[in-house]
């Protein structure tokens, strides 16, 4: 009888589970990272979450705040966020086939969020953190 042997395919598998970006190894990447984070953190609304159709929030943004309530992100962001920025808790949402809804809080960002089917290619809407359930 022959046994099955282990790949490392779980392995690398459980690698690629978080949307989120983690911070950068080197010391020159954290410092670029760092600046990046501050002007981006500056450029998005106090208590909003900016949303960035291209990577690295370039561009012009489009914001929701906790006040607004649910909204749908506008078509050209729909499935297709490339980074956001959060100066306030809320909920994405996906409404896809395996509906998901993913808490953001405060701080929380993504430079590359379409990249390797993250959740920035499948988010339809944003809604209050209070309200992240079916
Ligand atoms: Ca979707």
């Amino acid at each position: 009888m022959r046994r099955l042997r282990r790949t490392g395919a779980l392995t690398a598998a459980l690698l690629v589970v978080s949307g989120l970006t983690a911070a950068p190894a080197s010391a020159a990447a954290n410092s670029n990272e760092a600046a990046l984070l501050k002007r981006v953190a500056d450029q998005c609304e106090s208590g909003a979450i900016c949303f960035w159709e291209e990577n690295d929030y370039e561009g012009s943004h489009w914001s929701w705040s906790p006040t607004n309530g649910y909204r749908n992100l506008p078509p050209y962001l729909h499935d297709n966020v490339g980074s956001f920025y959060a100066n306030a808790a809320g909920c994405f949402i996906d409404w896809g086939e395996n509906q998901e809804f993913r808490r953001v809080a405060v701080g929380d960002y993504s430079k590359a969020y379409k990249a390797g089917g993250k959740f920035g290619s499948r988010i339809d809407a944003v809604n209050k953190i209070g309200d992240c359930h079916p």
